[in-house]
């Protein structure tokens, strides 16, 4: 009984933990036209201490990066904004992607 009272405890103190890790946003960005700009904006979000080391990926094609964030919040959010708008460009949207576990509906 005590052992699986420890156990519920800690899912309840680790669950929201866990929830917050390393969340990928899909930030929409309007401006870039070239490999330079996408640099620039890749520097800028590399800078944030909230996004994991290697967690950025700018996609000039699709006018948008990926993001691995430490936590998600709206904190995190308006940094994203300042450091696109640091490096010369607009974010159009930021959108939580699903988790990694679930299998991505997106098609655009
Ligand atoms: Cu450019």
């Amino acid at each position: 009984m005590k052992a699986f009272l420890k156990t519920a405890v800690l899912a309840l103190v680790l669950a929201p933990m866990a929830a917050f890790a390393n969340e990928e946003v899909d930030v929409k960005i309007t401006g870039m036209t070239c490999g330079a700009c996408s640099a620039k904006v890749e520097k800028e979000l590399k800078a944030l201490k909230m996004i994991e080391k290697d967690g950025v990926k700018v996609e000039l094609a699709g006018n948008h990066a990926i993001i691995k964030v430490k936590k998600n919040d709206k904190a995190t959010q308006d940094a994203i904004k300042a450091a696109v708008k640091k490096a010369g460009y607009e974010v159009a949207a930021i959108e939580v992607m699903k988790p990694a576990t679930e299998p991505a509906t997106k098609t655009n």
